[in-house]
């Protein structure tokens, strides 16, 4: 049996994503219907004349706070489209960082629910009610979700049985194999460039070799990276 894997991404700017999901291999995934993408205009669920789904934070500040009621109306009609509930993720520099054992477990999933912020973030009781997981994408801030759900949604999808094209090529690449090594150096086509060669192993046939000399330069630079990344 074909598992799909459903994305609903609710979001102020749904047009930001077709450009991003039009690439060639998401595109594959989704003509191929291994992958169903569904936008959802937060801006819909709004009931006031100027369809409004911001207001000024109470308490006084600077910048506007997403409205609870289009929010949580949102998230419920999506959910009701469909029997399986999914799992609800708000994107929001607060959350848990993703990494690659978060995308791994995600990838489980038959339904992902993302749900963007703008502004200056969400009324705190979307929260409350929706008890979403809560997921960055690093320690930085940025004008709204939607990057970060790109991202959920790219790291994720190569990771759907069908969507690489290759599988091998997902198990070699960093952080999938057993270890969770970065990756080696790679090279191809010409020998030489500018007097930079490809290093003589490469291109030696021994295969034995060859995967000895990966495997060290991917411990070397694992090492490396740990080094210089505070914890
Ligand atoms: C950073 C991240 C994110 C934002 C991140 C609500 C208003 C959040 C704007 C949004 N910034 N979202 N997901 N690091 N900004 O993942």
């Amino acid at each position: 049996m074909l598992q799909v894997m459903r994305f609903d991404v609710l979001t102020l700017f749904p047009e930001m994503f077709p450009g991003y999901l039009g690439q060639s291999l998401l595109k594959r995934a989704i003509d191929g219907g291994l992958v169903e993408v569904r936008l959802h205009n937060i801006r819909d669920w709004s009931d006031d004349r100027h369809k409004s789904v911001d207001d000024r934070p109470y308490g006084g500040g600077p910048g506007m706070v997403l409205m609870v009621k289009p929010v949580v109306e949102c998230v419920e009609a999506v959910r009701a489209q469909d029997a399986e509930a999914g799992r609800l993720i708000m994107l929001s520099p607060q959350g848990r960082r993703l990494d690659q054992s978060v995308v791994e477990r995600l990838a489980t999933e038959r339904r992902l629910i993302l749900l963007c912020g703008r502004y200056e973030g969400f009324d705190e009781r979307i929260k409350q009610l929706l008890s979403p997981e809560e997921i960055s994408i690093g320690d930085f801030v940025l004008n709204g979700g939607e990057v970060a759900a790109m991202v959920v949604i790219d790291a994720v999808l190569r990771l759907v049985p069908g969507v690489l094209g290759d599988e091998r090529s997902n198990k070699q690449d960093s952080f999938s194999g057993d270890e969770r090594l970065l990756e080696g150096a790679q090279y191809t086509r010409p020998r030489e460039f500018r007097g930079l060669t490809v290093p003589e192993v490469l291109l030696s046939g021994n295969h034995p070799e060859i995967a000895r000399w990966r495997h060290e330069q991917s411990l070397r630079r694992t090492q490396q990276r740990t080094e210089e990344r505070p914890t």
